[in-house]
């Protein structure tokens, strides 16, 4: 039986009438460590029917209306873009009908699908993203791919989409040279780590002023600490925290509206079902953040 986000409490809204289309991309292609997040979506998926209805502070997003595709196909002829395109259809469709996709990964390249339509549905330079990862995505090309997870980032900020990072902790010559020449903002998680020890703590925090006022959140699960978040590619250590990264979500979309959004890299574990409810925990936060700082 095919499961929807969220089932155990709402049905499958009609698509027509849901703020929210779940978009899962279970696509698996140029991971460089450990396999397994093309049974992301589904683990979300399955683990969201343990989450409650309400998410503290911020009502209850789901009597908005969920809408959850089918899987995504993942199979092409003769290059990964034909998944990428196949999969930016129902994002674009989201759009135009404003309603929010929030596409589930699957491999961090799975963001090339938003790219096409954040360039096509909105004015250029309108809509920057916002990025939370472990690493920074920059590279051009890595192991001979354009569309690798590593170079997701680099093919956002070529199509001159403003880009900001937080939580990086891992630097490539490339990466930051990359960084530089795009003029990306970041808040590292080094940079976090003084703050948390600062008076002011992250209540502070903003997006630089010329920002873009409208935002599409990409967040890379290696964003967590790899002690929250063992089940991902590449777990990495000295990440967030789960209050930093609510806060964090919180204070820099704050006075901005979010257009989408996704969450990737999640490689379940059967050991380790934590780091799957985490994911969706996530998912349905990101729908209530959207749901609050909408304009209505
Ligand atoms: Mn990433």
């Amino acid at each position: 039986m095919q499961h929807y986000f969220l089932d155990s409490e709402y049905p499958n809204t009609p698509k027509e009438k849901a703020l929210f289309h779940v978009v899962p991309l279970p696509l698996e292609e140029t991971v460089s460590y450990k396999g397994g997040t093309c049974k992301g979506p589904e683990a979300i998926i399955e683990a969201s029917s343990q989450l409650e209805k309400l998410v503290e502070g911020l009502g209850e997003p789901g009597l908005l209306g969920i809408y959850t595709y089918p899987p995504i196909s993942c199979n092409y002829e003769t290059s990964v873009e034909e998944v990428f395109t196949r999969a930016s259809l129902p994002i674009k469709e989201a759009f135009k009908q404003q309603a929010f996709p929030i596409l589930l990964g699957g491999e961090h390249s799975v963001t090339n699908a938003a790219l096409l339509p954040l360039q096509s549905e909105f004015p250029k330079g309108s809509v920057g993203i916002l990025q939370f990862d472990a690493h920074m995505d920059l590279r051009d090309t890595y192991e001979e791919s354009k569309y690798s997870h590593a170079c997701v980032m680099h093919r956002a900020v070529e199509a001159d989409i403003p880009l900001f990072q937080v939580g990086i902790r891992n630097f490539s010559k490339e990466d930051v040279e990359a960084r530089e020449a795009y003029h990306v903002g970041h808040l590292d998680a080094s940079e976090l780590y003084e703050l948390r020890t600062s008076s002011g703590g992250f209540g502070n925090l903003t997006l630089p002023p010329s920002f873009p006022k409208q935002l599409y959140i990409t967040f890379d699960v290696d964003g967590l600490d790899a002690s929250l978040m063992s089940a991902t590619g590449t777990p990495d250590p000295g990440g967030l925290s789960w209050w930093d990264a609510l806060t964090l979500l919180k204070v820099l979309t704050k006075g901005r509206t979010i257009v989408g959004a996704d969450v990737v890299e999640l490689s379940p574990n059967p050991m380790l079902h934590h780091c799957d409810y985490t994911a969706a925990k996530l998912v349905y936060f990101l729908m209530a953040l959207i749901a609050e700082r909408r304009t209505s």
